[in-house]
């Protein structure tokens, strides 16, 4: 089969023109990269291999998402036109109405790449053309749109690989009804809360600090306290960017108002942020003895106590002492140090931030529930956006999790594409030499398995109040040390040990990952931020939303202790808690992970791969190297090879007769494989097979069968008009 740009039979080869690689003859690595790097050339950045997508980042603006395109690819077959994510879409929708070859089913679109690869600028282009493909121009359709500009100010940020890197990992799903969309949801996974306290050199903050400090008024600064962003300490690498801060805060504020956020909401979450910066100012001095006090000269605590609205004195104890309850139920204080007084401080915003970001989401999708229809009776698209693979000069617990959910993305990948479709051929007694491909199942058991793993070792270790994280390293050393994928740090009582990605090694340094494992605020301070008068914080603290997903203002007497009594405890996620005892965040991620791969098992899924042309954020620029790494750890020449040579599509007997009996040249097509067998004969179609319960097909005969059931489908309608115009003639002749 050739697409619209392809090469056409005796032509010559010349590199760029073939816009499905599975079509290319004499394929090689070199081929293959030559090939991207061709179309690459020509602003070509779209390829297929079969109904995968390879995407490969411009970095620059590409005039391919004209309004005209996108009206293009509405409709219609994947091979019409060009390579596009648009088709990828129109390919999600269809499927999801039945219009392609397996009846209604919902749909799932996979995107992978390492970081800066481009996964987040296609997941928005994804979003933007299934809502015009379901031609919506209401005001939920303009709701949606509008998320993403809202969980990018608060979850991205500046980092070395992407000036707009995805700290947090989404799965947003699209409700539709009758082609239709009803709402949406986000799924979030994992917010890298210790950027928030601190950054690598060249690294930023989350981009609503620099937002917020170019873009509010005057009168908004002065009632927060803030100044410049040089003023804070938890604000480094700021940039002179003024202008464009600004407009960022302005479409914040546009997108706070179209999704549906009142006044006292954002304000409560600008206040929420001042208080943070501010927090993170609060010196902490030492007495004669190493007891930590705050260093009341600066106003700092004397802010945070009034934005967070939390009594100044109270706050300064829970900073700085730690409240023990003995067996025999006596309360004991005791006074931290300076560095576990500073590690407090920072748990504390980390909780408000990571709380903030939660209630975001879950308001949201509160705002964007679909109304009077449950989700079960809807149909869905779910698009998959995680933070990709990350390797930099240090990384920490952060990088551990990121790079365990890309091995099990691509986990997820190997299974559906070679693992699944060959062991079906040989159910279906197809003979069919075996491709072979890189198992990552070695890796991902070394990070999950239990209780030998290195997030079940880190669990063990985070229970005990005496480890440390170099008794985590020696417990690691000591359990899968023998690992082929785990190597320990040559010299002794160093921090580091590798793992040998899929996608490459990464040393880790296991620094600070007891604290960070286990995720928890002491009690008092928990209890103090559950006693704010802040209504947000309040909120957020307490757990309290409201099913209508208002902010739920609650009753205070004159000494703000609060009249109604809510259920406490986390409000954010799904996976936070286990028989009523706190998980830790390798413990919650594990779990979220587990879930997402049963959500996107249960969907059909869709694969975009986002390739990076090169490490340097540029245009025009190719680097070989780079490009052929990625293919080779994505295993792109094995699918490639697959996708050619296999049979994508594997239909029962019964459905296939079902739903292209109209193809056939008899009018009663038994529902068995002789049924399936005369109605493909009649296609006149090459390379399918007959197995032993489901005809099996090239992935591009969905296209071909699909474009004849349509065409069939229309001269149907045809003779019909046509009839029922000369039956109507008659009547009038009768007349
Ligand atoms: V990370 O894992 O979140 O760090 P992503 O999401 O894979 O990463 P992202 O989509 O943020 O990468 O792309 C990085 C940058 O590449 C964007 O900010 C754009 O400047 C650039 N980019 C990516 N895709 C396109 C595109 N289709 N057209 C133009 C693009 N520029
Ligand atoms: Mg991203």
């Amino acid at each position: 089969m050739l697409s619209s740009d392809g090469l056409r039979q005796g032509e010559d080869y010349i590199p760029g023109r073939v816009s499905d690689l599975t079509s290319l003859p004499n394929l090689d690595e070199d081929v293959l990269l030559q090939e991207l790097k061709a179309r690459y050339a020509a602003d070509r950045i779209y390829t297929y291999v079969g109904d995968i997508l390879v995407a490969v980042n411009p970095f620059k603006d590409v005039p391919l998402y004209t309004k005209e395109i996108s009206e293009r690819y509405c409709g219609g077959l994947h091979s019409d036109h060009p390579p596009h994510i648009f088709a990828t879409a129109n390919d999600a929708y269809q499927g999801m109405l039945g219009k392609l070859s397996a009846p209604p089913q919902d749909q799932c679109i996979v995107i992978s790449g390492e970081s800066g690869a481009g996964k987040t600028e296609s997941t928005k282009l994804l979003i933007r053309q299934l809502l015009q493909l379901c031609q919506g121009t209401s005001q939920l359709e303009q709701q949606i749109l509008q998320v993403n500009p809202l969980l990018e100010a608060f979850g991205n940020a500046q980092t070395l690989m992407n000036d707009n890197s995805s700290r947090f990992g989404k799965y947003i799903q699209l409700f539709f009804q009758n082609g239709a969309v009803k709402g949406a949801k986000i799924r979030e996974y994992l917010l890298e809360k210790s950027r928030l306290v601190q950054q690598t050199e060249g690294e930023q903050n989350f981009h609503v600090f620099y937002c917020m400090l170019n873009g509010l008024s005057p009168q908004n600064m002065e009632r927060h306290h803030l100044g410049g962003g040089q003023n804070y300490s938890y604000l480094k690498n700021f940039q002179d960017k003024a202008q464009q801060y600004r407009t960022q805060h302005q479409q914040l504020l546009d997108a706070m108002d179209m999704v549906g956020f009142n006044e006292e909401e954002q304000e409560g979450m600008f206040s929420i942020l001042a208080g943070v910066l501010h927090m993170g100012n609060i010196q902490i001095c030492a007495t004669d003895s190493g007891e930590a006090y705050v260093d009341r000269a600066a106003k700092d605590l004397n802010i945070v106590a009034e934005i967070l609205g939390v009594d100044s004195t109270d706050l300064e104890s829970s900073l700085t002492q730690s409240v023990v309850r003995t067996n025999k139920g006596e309360l004991i204080q005791r006074n931290y140090t300076v560095q576990q007084a500073l590690a407090s401080r920072d748990a504390v915003s980390k909780a408000l931030y990571g709380r903030l970001f939660g209630w975001l989401v879950n308001k949201i999708n509160q705002l964007l529930a679909p109304t009077d229809t449950s989700i079960a009776e809807l149909q869905q698209i779910g698009v998959l956006d995680i933070f990709g693979f990350e390797h930099f000069e240090y990384n920490s617990f952060e990088q551990l999790c990121i790079n365990l959910a890309n091995e099990q993305l691509q986990y997820f990948f190997n299974q559906h594409i070679f693992l699944l479709e060959q062991e079906e051929y040989q159910r279906e007694g197809v003979s069919w030499s075996t491709i072979t491909f890189t198992d990552n199942k070695p890796v991902l058991d070394l990070l999950l398995a239990r209780p030998i793993g290195i997030l079940a070792l880190l669990d063990e270790e985070s229970l005990f109040p005496q480890g440390t994280d170099l008794s985590l390293l020696q417990k690691l050393n000591q359990n899968v040390g023998s690992s082929a994928h785990f190597t320990t740090g040559k010299q002794a009582r160093s921090p580091l040990f590798t793992i040998t990605h899929y996608a490459g090694k990464v040393e880790y340094n296991v620094t600070g990952w007891l604290e960070k494992n286990r995720d928890t605020l002491p009690s008092n301070t928990m209890s103090l931020l559950q006693r704010s008068c802040n209504p947000l914080i309040n909120t957020i603290c307490n757990g309290s939303i409201t099913r209508t997903g208002t902010l739920a203002l609650q009753h205070k007497t004159s000494k703000g202790r609060r009249l109604s009594k809510r259920p406490a405890g986390r409000q954010v996620g799904e996976f936070g808690k286990k028989g009523g005892k706190q998980l830790t965040l390798g413990g919650q991620f594990k779990n979220s992970l587990t879930v997402l791969v049963e959500r996107i098992t249960a969907a059909r899924p869709h694969f975009v791969r986002c390739i990076k042309p090169n490490g340097l954020k540029q245009p025009n620029n190719f680097q070989d190297d780079a490009v052929a790494a990625q293919l080779k750890y994505t295993g792109m020449m094995e699918t490639i090879r697959i996708r050619r040579e296999g049979y994508a599509l594997r239909i029962p007997f019964q459905q296939f007769v079902q739903r292209y009996r109209s193809l056939g040249d008899i009018a009663h097509i038994p529902e068995d494989q002789h049924g399936c067998q005369r109605i493909l004969k009649a296609t006149g179609l090459s390379d399918w097979l007959i197995g032993k319960t489901k005809v099996l097909l090239k992935w591009w005969h969905t296209y071909e069968l699909a474009s004849r059931l349509q065409k069939v489908e229309q001269a149907a309608t045809c003779i019909q008009t046509g009839v029922r115009g000369l039956l109507a003639r008659r009547k009038v002749a009768h007349l």
